[in-house]
């Protein structure tokens, strides 16, 4: 079973935090780092996914090998280079290994590719077109984050409702989300390899994942 990083020997969770010699506080630095068998696993940054499934399939296996490995829930994703067709950043969902309810796949990604080029934007001028490819359709917060990221096109595996219907609370979200994005100048391609992250999901109830929602979904 895993013990709650702020439990004490009485069993309470601990609400202070460290407070310095002077007698400030001081609040955690912000840290995200990638899992280390994902760095091992896509170890040639060179290599190239020619096709939309390509780079859904790469997508959906990280989903799978995040669960496998105990780093955190079922989604996985990329943001691709659209010319050169190669990964410039991957993501999985980190909620539950670096505590932070808002490191879901997509936004991990969204951030190494924005800290990988030094820019918030990743669609500033003079750069290629970027591509998001997320094993499932955007929760609520994600897809809030996607017009912020710069990113040209959003490509998705599994649908919204296959998500909740294994339980995860994927948020308020419009019915035509993907609209809106359209018109926003973001493409939308959804069902690519939809049973393959379909299956990845349903493994996960299967073998009871915990199922993460805030305030223990009440
Ligand atoms: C989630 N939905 C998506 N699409 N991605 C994640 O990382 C999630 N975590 N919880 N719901
Ligand atoms: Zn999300």
């Amino acid at each position: 079973m895993k013990i709650h990083p702020l439990k004490m020997k009485t069993g309470k969770i601990r609400t202070d935090s460290k407070i310095s010699k002077r007698g400030d506080r001081i609040y955690p630095k912000f840290d995200l780092k990638l899992p280390h068998w994902l760095e091992e696993y896509i170890s040639d940054p060179g290599k190239i996914y020619p096709a939309v499934e390509d780079r859904m399939k790469l997508v959906v296996e990280l989903s799978r090998l995040n669960v496998v490995n105990g780093t955190g829930g079922p989604f996985g994703a990329g943001i691709f280079d659209m010319e050169t067709k190669r990964l410039l950043a991957p993501g999985v969902n980190l909620v539950e290994s670096s505590n932070v309810s808002i490191f879901h796949a997509e936004v991990v990604a969204i951030i190494l590719a924005q800290l990988m080029v030094g820019q918030y934007d990743l669609g500033g001028e003079g750069m290629p077109r970027y591509e998001l490819v997320a094993s499932t359709e955007p929760c609520a917060m994600c897809f809030g984050a996607i017009p912020w990221s710069g990113v040209r096109q959003l490509v998705c595996g599994a649908r919204d409702e296959d998500a909740r219907r294994i339980g995860f609370d994927e948020g308020p979200k419009m019915e035509n989300w993907s609209k809106a994005l359209k018109s926003r100048g973001i493409d939308v391609i959804k069902d690519v390899c939809r049973d393959e992250a379909v299956k990845v999901l349903t493994d996960y109830l299967e073998n009871a994942g915990l199922i993460y929602n805030s305030r223990s979904g009440n």
